[in-house]
């Protein structure tokens, strides 16, 4: 059996896959175009990919021996599920092993943007640092303020925790579900509408998978309801904020900062973005740090294996409705 590793991975899980399957590697960790990665997966049964690889019914058309593609990662808006659900092709992701380091970095990100760190260690490399003054890089309480989070899955959930419990917040979050009471009382988190979210937030963070209907979730319009002390924290994906509005509020001061770990057409950033001062940039790490990314690529790797000698893949996306292979 063939598999496809789509990017670089730790080799420690190269060779756990080889014991099994013959391997197909991308160690130089290029980027294929949707071109390559239909010409390199058309004659494989299985594939670990990341965000960055496209799977639709006009590649899985390509590839009739594809059985699994595993991802790296617990976001799939690269996935076209019923395209492949339709094909009968199973679908995995990487839940629950990255919530709490996605969650800590939510956090730590949110931080930054309140407390201006990014911003104030420019100035001091930059050499500009001459006196201390009441005001220099004078921000928000963290502690005690208000934090509103968009989207309540495990990622939101264990960001609203650390806010209640460990900084004294009041948490309010709106999603499409409210959670059942004794999740919310466990949370010490509020459902509130999204007006009422985006009006009462001292801190918004954003944890909602990425969707057409979540696309621009946070444009021009849901801004200006927002406090002009506010901040606004993106940990989730690029497309939920609308980047060009974001920079404009930002810009004009509409809002206080932001915390940006992903961005519409990433790796490019709005061009606008990278010349307001109030944003913390971060290049989509969120869930990178060595015991995560490793429980990541095992997961995958389960997932694969699993699918392919009639295992159980741990966790799967489509596993209801999914049509026999034809
Ligand atoms: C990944 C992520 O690093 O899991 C996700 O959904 O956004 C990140 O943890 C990225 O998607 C690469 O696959």
């Amino acid at each position: 059996m063939k598999v496809l590793v789509a990017r670089a991975v730790f080799p420690e899980v190269l060779e756990r896959l080889r014991r099994h399957v013959e391997v197909e590697a991308n160690q130089d960790d290029r980027v294929y175009s949707a071109e390559e990665l239909r010409e390199r997966l058309s004659d494989k049964d299985g594939a670990i990919t990341t965000g960055s690889e496209r799977i639709d019914g006009a590649l899985l058309d390509a590839c009739p021996r594809l059985r699994v593609v595993a991802n790296m990662a617990v976001g799939y808006n690269n996935f076209d599920v019923p395209a492949a659900s339709a094909r009968g092709v199973l679908l995995t992701n990487t839940p629950e092993v990255l919530t709490e380091t996605t969650a800590d970095f939510g956090f730590a990100l949110m931080m930054a943007t309140a407390r201006r760190i990014a911003e104030s260690e420019h100035y001091l490399r930059a050499g500009r640092w001459q006196k201390w003054s009441y005001d220099m890089f004078i921000g928000s309480d963290v502690h005690g303020a208000t934090l509103g989070i968009l989207g309540m899955g495990r990622i939101g959930g264990a960001i609203a925790r650390r806010g209640a419990h460990g900084f004294g917040m009041r948490v309010i979050y709106h999603n499409r579900s409210r959670l059942p009471a004794a999740q919310e009382a466990a949370l010490r988190a509020t459902w509130v509408d999204k007006a009422t979210l985006l009006r009462e937030a001292d801190h918004l963070v954003l944890v909602l998978p990425y969707s057409a209907g979540s696309h621009h979730a946070i444009g021009a319009a849901e801004l200006a309801l927002m406090k002009p002390t506010a901040t606004l924290t993106n940990i989730a994906r690029g497309g939920i904020v609308d980047d060009a509005a974001l920079a404009a509020a930002l810009r004009e001061r509409r809002i206080a900062a932001a915390g940006l770990d992903v961005f519409e057409g990433e790796p490019a950033v709005h061009p606008d973005l990278l010349t307001v001062p109030n944003v913390v940039l971060t290049p989509h790490i969120a869930s990178a740090t060595v015991a995560t990314r490793r429980a990541m690529a095992d997961l995958a790797a389960d997932n694969l294996l699993a699918a392919l000698t009639g295992g159980t893949p741990p966790t799967p996306i489509n596993a209801e409705g999914l049509q026999p292979r034809g």
